[in-house]
């Protein structure tokens, strides 16, 4: 897996005077069918998040509110991308090592997920996930 192949989505926006409105449909804004929502608030300055990889679950990562940056890893090459709005999504696949940092205070890090949450889906150590990045 590479992180070229981690996208930057863009969801409708509907905007008028009373604000704006964003919506996604699994199969059509979104590449998969979610199973789980979470979200990450309430995050204190300077934490960070992540640092870990998954076999098999792929994500979208959502900024309701503030900002915060994903470092995305394939084992070889990282980016870091800044997460700003509401109407924007970063899709990130398995096999892709990632750290989330720099949230702004009020940061709302919502996530949908193709999968349930399974521990065993996790690398949760760096090298562990690098060995096993060639064996996929
Ligand atoms: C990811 C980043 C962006 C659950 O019980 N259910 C859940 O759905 C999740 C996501 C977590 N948990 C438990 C597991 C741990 O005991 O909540 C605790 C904290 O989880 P974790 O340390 O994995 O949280 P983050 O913010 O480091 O990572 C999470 C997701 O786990 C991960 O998939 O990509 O957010």
């Amino acid at each position: 897996m590479s992180i070229k192949e981690c996208k930057l989505l863009e969801f409708p926006k509907i905007s008028d005077p009373r604000g704006n409105l964003t919506f996604i449909e699994e199969l059509r804004h979104i590449p998969f069918k979610f199973k789980r929502v979470y979200y990450l608030y309430d995050v204190p300055g300077g934490s960070e998040r992540g640092g870990h990889a998954h076999k098999n679950l792929h994500q979208i990562l959502i900024s309701l509110s503030g900002s915060f940056d994903v470092v995305i890893h394939d084992g070889i090459k990282q980016k870091k991308i800044q997460l700003n709005s509401p109407s924007k999504g970063l899709y990130i696949k398995p096999m892709i090592w990632r750290e989330l940092k720099n949230f702004s205070s009020g940061a709302v890090c919502f996530v949908l997920a193709s999968d349930t949450y399974i521990e065993s889906d996790y690398y949760r150590d760096f090298e562990i996930f690098k060995k096993n990045i060639y064996l996929k």
